[in-house]
Parts: C-alpha cells; sequence; structure tokens
C-alpha cells in the first residue's frame, strides 16, 4: 500500500479522504491556497504545501504546483476529491506521466465520459437504456427538426461538453427548435469552449436516481446500489437518500446489474457513478461521473463499506475486498447538504463560525472541516457540513434526521439547516413522491 498519498482538494472531502488515509496508515499530504492555511484539512494532514493564492484557479487548480507538491514530499499517489480537477483528463494524464498513480481511471475514461455524446453511444452499445434522441451530435437546424419530429415533442438540447445543466434548451414543439439550437450552441461555445450539442426526447417529471460502482484492476466489478438525488435547486443538489424510495429490491438488482456488466465490457477502474432519469418504471442513462462523490456517504451508511478505503486500495492494485454476493442494503440513509448561504435566496454567505455545535449520537455522521472560530472563505464553493442519518427504516431515518437538525447549532454565517428542517416536515417528502421540479416548488411556495 501507498506509504503517502497527497490529497488534491479541500474542505470536507479532503478531511474524508484523510480519514480513510490515517485508517490505512497511510500518510498524507494536504495542499491548500494561501487563504486556507488554518483550514482542518491542513492541520490534520502530516505534511502542508502551500500552492498558491486564493483563486482556485491559482491553487486548487494549479497543476504544476500540485505536481511539485507531490514530487517534492514524496507522494506516491494523489486523490484529487471531486471538483476542482477530479475530472480533468489532462491533469490524470499528467499525473500518471510523472510516476504518481492517480486515484482515479485513466485519462482516456475521464476523457470518454466528458465527451457526453461519445459516453451515451458507448453506454448504450453495453446494453445501457438511453434517453431516444440523435445519434451523435446535431449542427444544422434542419438536422434537428428531422430528428425532434421523429422522437416527438418536448425535446432538449444538450452541450456534448456539458454537465450540470449549462448549455440546455428545451424546445416544446417544432417552431422552437431553430431557437433552441443556436441558444444552446451560443451558450456552450461560451462556457465550454465547444459548441457540440445533441438532442434528446425532454421527460417531464423524472427523479434523478444514479447507481454508484466499483471495479477494480482484476475485472471485478460491483454495484453499490442507487441513490435518488432528485432534490435538487438549480442543478445543486440539496438532499439525497438512498435507497430511492422509488424503487423495489428487484428493479435495484437489475439496474444494478445492467451496470455491472456495462462496467466491466468498459474496462473502467475505480469508483465510478452511473446518472439516470427514471420516469414511469423505466431508466435513461444521462451521464457518468468518473469521480468520488458528495452524496457517497449514503451509500457507505446502507453498505457499511468505505468507498475511498477502495478506491485507495484499488488504485494500489489490490482486489476488491468482496464481492456482489457480499453486499447488502441495510436500512436508509439522507444527506443534508449545509450550506453558508442565505437559506431564503441561496446567496452564498461567507463569514466566520462564531458558535458550533454538531450532533451525534447513533448513525449520524457529520462530515465537515468547520469548527468555531473558522472563516469560511468567499472564493469556493458554499458547502460547509454534510449531515448523514441513517436508520432502520425510512420513517426511521427521517425521525433520526429530525432529531439530529434540531441540536444542529451553526452560528455567524446563515446556512441552509432551516431549509432542510422545512423540507422535512412536508407530506410530500416524507410519502417519498417528489421529482427533479418538486424542489423548486417547494422552495417558491414556502410559508
Ligand atoms: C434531462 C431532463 C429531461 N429530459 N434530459 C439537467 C442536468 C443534466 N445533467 C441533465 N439534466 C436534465 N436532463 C432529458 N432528456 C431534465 C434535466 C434536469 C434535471 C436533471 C436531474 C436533476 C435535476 C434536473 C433539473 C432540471 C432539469
Amino acid at each position: 500500500m501507498f506509504e503517502k498519498v497527497l490529497i488534491a482538494s479541500r474542505g470536507e472531502i479532503a478531511l474524508r479522504i484523510h480519514r480513510a488515509c490515517r485508517e490505512m496508515g497511510i500518510n498524507t499530504v494536504a495542499v491548500h491556497s494561501t487563504a486556507d492555511a488554518h483550514a482542518m484539512h491542513v492541520r490534520l494532514a502530516d505534511e502542508a504545501v502551500c500552492i498558491g493564492p486564493p483563486a482556485a484557479a491559482d491553487s486548487y487548480l494549479n497543476i504544476p504546483a500540485i505536481i511539485s507538491a507531490a514530487e517534492i514530499t514524496g507522494a506516491e499517489a494523489i486523490h484529487p476529491g471531486y471538483g476542482f480537477l477530479s475530472e480533468n483528463a489532462n491533469f490524470a494524464k499528467i499525473v500518471a506521466a510523472h510516476g504518481i498513480t492517480f486515484v482515479g481511471p485513466t485519462s482516456e475514461h475521464i476523457s470518454l465520459m466528458g465527451d457526453k455524446i461519445a459516453a451515451k453511444e458507448t453506454v448504450k452499445r453495453l446494453g445501457i437504456p438511453v434517453v431516444p434522441g440523435s445519434d451523435g451530435g446535431v449542427t444544422t437546424e434542419e438536422e434537428a427538426r428531422r430528428v425532434s419530429d421523429e422522437i416527438g415533442y418536448p425535446v432538449i438540447i444538450k452541450a456534448a461538453a456539458g454537465g450540470g445543466g449549462r448549455g440546455m434548451k428545451v424546445a416544446q414543439t417544432a417552431e422552437d427548435v431553430g431557437t433552441a439550437l443556436s441558444a444552446a450552441r451560443t451558450e456552450s461555445k461560451a462556457a465550454f469552449g465547444d459548441d457540440a450539442v445533441y438532442i434528446e426526447k425532454y421527460l417531464g417529471k423524472p427523479r434523478h436516481i444514479e447507481v454508484q460502482i466499483l471495479a477494480d484492476s482484476h475485472g471485478n466489478v460491483v454495484h453499490l446500489g442507487e441513490r435518488d438525488c432528485s432534490l435538487q435547486r438549480r442543478h445543486q443538489k440539496v438532499l439525497e437518500e438512498a435507497p430511492s424510495p422509488a424503487l423495489n429490491a428487484s428493479q435495484r438488482a437489475e439496474i444494478g446489474e445492467r451496470v455491472s456488466k456495462a462496467i466491466s465490457g468498459l474496462g473502467y477502474l475505480g469508483a465510478g457513478t452511473i446518472e439516470f432519469l427514471y420516469e414511469n418504471g423505466e431508466f435513461y442513462f444521462i451521464e457518468m461521473n468518473t469521480r468520488l462523490q458528495v452524496e457517497h456517504p449514503i451509500t457507505e451508511a446502507i453498505t457499511g463499506i468505505d468507498i475511498v478505503r477502495e478506491q485507495l486500495r484499488i488504485a494500489d492494485g489490490a482486489p476488491l475486498s468482496f464481492t456482489q454476493d457480499d453486499i447488502t442494503f441495510t436500512g436508509h440513509a439522507i444527506e443534508c447538504r449545509i450550506n453558508a448561504e442565505d437559506p431564503n435566496t441561496f446567496v452564498p454567505m461567507p463569514g466566520q463560525i462564531t458558535e458550533y455545535h454538531a450532533p451525534g449520537g447513533l448513525d449520524v455522521r457529520v462530515d465537515s472541516a468547520i469548527y468555531s472560530g473558522y472563516k469560511v472563505p468567499p472564493y469556493y464553493d458554499s458547502l460547509i457540513a454534510k449531515l448523514v442519518v441513517r436508520g432502520g427504516n425510512r420513517n426511521e431515518c427521517i425521525m433520526r434526521l429530525r432529531r439530529a437538525l434540531e441540536e444542529y447549532v451553526i452560528g455567524g454565517v446563515p446556512t441552509t439547516l432551516d431549509v432542510h428542517r422545512a423540507l422535512i416536515s412536508n407530506a410530500d417528502f416524507q410519502n417519498g413522491s417528489y421529482d427533479i421540479h418538486w424542489l423548486e416548488n417547494f422552495i417558491a411556495n414556502r410559508e
């Protein structure tokens, strides 16, 4: 096993990775910007290297500085966390070229899944159901009209280089296709420097359900079930749960097996997430994430598997420490993302934490890098904590979550804690009856 791993991230996820390393006897190297000199991930790591000024472009995205930090400290591997360089194929390639192990898939697989058109074609060939739409990209209005007329309206035009909802345009009728196409292409070009787009049938009220997989270098692939991430606001996930209230055990096993088989065929390595829209009992692939995800702890909570530990073992060439038959799904888990934001406008509100008390007790996990006196910097994502609660079933989980949210005290900055308190008291939430648009309406109609 590696003796030393560099963690190319910050905040709660840097801490999460540090904890896995510690338990495995691996020494850690933190990298940080000047704004993060007093951050918890720096305080806990065995060594820390300052890699640049506050702006992420000059620090957490500064590839030469991060490679230098790894070389100077003698780190044998780099874990990229999520965000920043985690899905940057060029970074993965440079890391490998320096004889350092990238904790993640190959640069080629990152690149393939980064191209949404190529990703969709590839998984379709491997037996994964996809949303009906264009075969590959579309460029001209005639082509877009022809495809749209064939699949039926409404349609959605998406950026090949996209993700996160940017460069997406819906056309309700044939008359809207031309406008939607040029808008999507212009937006994609501006956001990603690439105007390639593709077309899909627009699904009106789907859920967002994603399947977690792990694949080792010995040809073993397992799935760890699904997470329901439908509760989002402006493409930012707010609360996630596992299992999905919409699936039963046989549906779970069926999609899980399909996904595992496809991932085997792909020769993929490491942790990954296959995202689907789910409507009327059918799954439709949309994207694959080639990184550790923010919401991975809810899967850990119901499987007992340490996903980061497995990532490190896989990167080191070890086989998975269990088979699919060893994996059982026990109970229910929910994650609340707590952001330093105005709870009404969701505008980030950085500042100093003046008071802090985290909840605890049985099956209550808090992943956070904040502490009393800590100054939340204005330069990065506003996520400051993840409250992850498990229960024997969904109702027990919600009861325990309510109790944990009541205990949680964060003073000095406004947070989204009250959003979660209101959300879990709502009858639709309690019944598990929601889709990807439900939360926007809930937020708009509060009080
Ligand atoms: C869709 C869709 C409806 N139909 N594709 C948004 C982000 C991107 N990753 C995929 N997205 C969507 N793709 C088809 N064919 C609706 C969305 C969508 C969405 C998806 C997941 C979670 C929240 C969402 C909010 C708005 C739109």
